[in-house]
């Protein structure tokens, strides 16, 4: 997979070169391109923003420098093929405006051959820019949630790396992503290491007992619990189709009513 990141901070993506992902890249699994984006402009100043039309506070990010910086990322190649073999790129635009990223999109992105990233710093960037690349990517303005940040970089290094680490062959053991948080619209199991006593605290009894299934279903037990703790809104969206007899118990103990159709709170 290729992916293009601009930012008027490029030091920021130094974290690219670390861990899994950069290990991917050593790897040539990942081929990230980090670039500037004053790179891309033609001033003395290396102007990249400018004050809005109509008023009011801060400053937007100007078009041209954009326009400039994005075409070189429609060539170069991917490792599908010097042109990217017809798949038109995502340029996935950092904002708290934008949809938000959740797993499944982490997992519709990772199938991408390319992905291209706009960090915007200021008030943001022209909106002309995101229309006029509609004519060549798939444009996604993408919010990692309801809070502010002050510019796209910070976004970009979560999205990648939820993105990246679902690429084959980037996660040495690809067992660890089927059992983790969000993958089945549940939070995790509580884990537990040795010591089995510590601090006069010890770990749940059956996880000593070898009985797999009852394991299992604890751990489940574990999850619809936490679940319903932390995020009700997770058990609002479950199917009742994927539950099973033990889970409909757990949701009914937990003040839940599963029906044909729905999880309803009580
Ligand atoms: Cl993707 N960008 C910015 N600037 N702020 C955010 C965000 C993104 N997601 C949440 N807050």
């Amino acid at each position: 997979m290729r992916i293009d990141v601009f930012s008027i901070f490029p030091e920021y993506l130094a974290a690219l070169d670390l861990s899994l992902i950069g290990k991917a890249r050593q790897d040539g699994i990942l081929d990230v391109r980090v670039q500037d984006l004053r790179a891309f402009t033609t001033d003395r100043h290396r102007t990249v923003d400018d004050t809005p039309y109509g008023g009011g506070a801060g400053m937007v990010m100007k078009p041209e420098p954009w326009a400039e910086a994005l075409s070189t990322a429609l060539s170069g190649g991917t490792a599908e093929g010097e042109s990217g073999a017809g798949e038109r790129p995502t340029l996935i635009v950092p904002s708290p405006a934008g949809e938000v990223f959740a797993q499944a999109t982490a997992y519709e992105l990772a199938e991408k051959q390319q992905l291209v990233f706009a960090c915007g710093r200021y008030e943001g960037i022209d909106e002309r820019v995101l229309e006029w690349a509609g004519e060549n990517f798939d444009v996604r303005p993408m919010s990692l949630g309801d809070y502010v940040l002050n510019g796209g970089e910070v976004a970009v290094l979560a999205m990648v790396e939820a993105i990246g680490r679902l690429v084959p062959g980037v996660v040495g053991n690809p067992e660890s992503l089927v059992e983790e948080s969000h993958s089945d619209g549940l939070l995790e199991y509580p884990v537990y290491t040795k010591p089995s006593l510590w601090r006069d605290r010890p770990i749940p009894e059956v996880l000593l007992s070898g009985n797999h299934a009852k394991i299992a279903r604890f751990r489940r037990d574990e999850q619809l619990r936490r679940t319903a703790e932390r995020r009700p809104d997770l058990i609002a969206k479950l199917n009742p189709s994927t539950l099973d007899k033990a889970d409909r118990a757990a949701l009914e103990a937990l003040g839940w009513t599963v029906t044909a159709e729905a999880v309803l709170p009580r």
